[in-house]
């Protein structure tokens, strides 16, 4: 299997998406037979003949798919003798609706905290088109977005305020393991930690203990790669 993902410096693999189906294929027992490759913002030529713009990219046996969400079905349906990543049908399809309202949402407020991190840790030939795209989505300079990093900080925290509620009286999204949906938020904080020292979470948040939870599954798979340190 071979798992396309976004380069940057120092092996500081930072995509959210992409996390998703890291996280997952390690819950399905499939990491070790997974190659990553990293493709550039500057040349996707290794994905887009395939008429793929955007990471993750799962190629399997010749069949290639795209869309974090589309991978993770694939993985379910096509390995069904390991462990099930949203038990059952129905949760599935109430997962991709959480998906669905969790990402124009949270990625629009933690880029307006964090993109100029990103910037700095990406690959000098894809600074260039990074600071084209993104200028254009967030209508300002990336040096001017982060002139109010920080006010956004509070935002962020305060739009996770249902995921605390679930996660007071559970390790995990839905119980005592995690699933799907722990893979899709913790995207999210892998992409704030791979890219940016900015501490994103106060200390002790039943949040921060989550995270730290899901840093250590795998025998620490997150929390090995490579970012800035959390406190
Ligand atoms: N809905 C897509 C979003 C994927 C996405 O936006 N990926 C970003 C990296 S995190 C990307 O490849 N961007 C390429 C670009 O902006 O040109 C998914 O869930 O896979």
């Amino acid at each position: 299997m071979i798992l396309y993902e976004l380069d940057a410096i120092n092996e500081q693999y930072f995509s959210p998406y992409t996390w998703r189906i890291l996280m997952s294929l390690n819950h399905k027992n499939l990491y070790k037979n997974t190659k990553r490759v990293q493709v550039k913002f500057s040349d996707k030529s290794l994905i887009n003949h395939k008429g793929f713009n955007t990471v993750p990219v799962l190629e399997d046996k010749g069949i290639w798919i795209n869309e974090s969400f589309e991978i993770a079905k694939y993985l379910e349906q096509k390995y069904t003798d390991t462990p099930s990543l949203f038990g059952g049908e129905k949760s599935m399809k109430l997962t991709f609706i959480i998906n669905q309202m969790l990402d124009p949402k949270i990625l629009s407020i933690l880029a307006r905290i964090i993109v100029a991190d990103v910037y700095k840790v990406l690959k000098p030939e894809d600074k260039k088109y990074f600071r084209e795209t993104r200028e254009k989505m967030l209508n300002k300079k990336i040096e001017d977005v982060e002139l109010e990093s920080d006010k956004y900080i509070p935002i962020f925290q305060k739009e996770l305020n249902p995921f605390r509620k679930i996660i007071k009286n559970n390790d995990y999204m839905t119980g005592n393991h995690p699933v799907y949906c722990d893979y899709l938020l913790f995207g999210f904080f892998m992409w704030a930690r791979n890219s940016s020292p900015k501490q994103i979470l106060v200390k002790d948040d039943v949040l921060w203990h989550w995270r730290n939870r899901m840093l250590n599954l795998f025998n620490g798979f997150a929390k090995k790669s490579n970012g800035f340190e959390i406190k």
